[in-house]
């Protein structure tokens, strides 16, 4: 098993997705503080979106074997930096969430941005209709 650190903007799906992978009941809440479990670290959006945070979020990645960088395709505005992956000194992945939401183009452009950060390989999901969370389960779980 691969844990993961669920790091992204605001609103971006991080819980429901965690909720999805556990294949717990879902509620939502807004994430106040860095949350632990044993498969799954989850952060808080403001974490990333304030510079002043990132040595929380290299603190806790310690604890993990992957890097979950996570994106909501539908949205414009990209608060991730650029090459932000390599701080954490872990592999890094992408997720594209919400991809009920998005068109070809939107994900093309979600997935780029994820790379520009520093995601090696990309999974697209929904939380809300399931699609590509059995993949991501299967990375993470194998
Ligand atoms: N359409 C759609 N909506 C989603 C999906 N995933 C999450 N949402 C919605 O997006 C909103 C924010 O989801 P959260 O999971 O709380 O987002 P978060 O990244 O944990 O947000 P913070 O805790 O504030 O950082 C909620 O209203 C969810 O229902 C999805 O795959 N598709
Ligand atoms: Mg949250």
């Amino acid at each position: 098993m691969k844990r993961i650190i669920l790091i992204g903007p605001i609103g971006c799906g991080k819980t429901t997705l965690r909720q999805e992978i556990q294949k717990t009941t879902k509620s939502y809440k807004k994430t106040q503080t860095i949350e632990y479990f044993h498969d799954i670290i989850d952060t808080p959006g403001e974490y990333i979106e304030n510079r002043n945070y990132y040595s929380a979020l290299i603190v806790s990645s310690v604890d993990c074997d992957v890097i979950g960088l996570t994106f909501d395709c539908s949205r414009k505005y990209y608060p991730l930096p650029p090459n932000i992956g390599p701080i954490f000194l872990k592999p890094v992945i992408g997720i594209v969430t919400k991809v009920d939401l998005c068109n070809e183009e939107d994900l093309k452009i979600a997935e780029q941005r994820l790379k520009i950060s520093g995601a090696e390989r990309i999974f697209k999901v929904s939380s809300k209709t399931g699609q590509g969370i059995e993949e991501l389960r299967e990375y993470l779980y194998k």
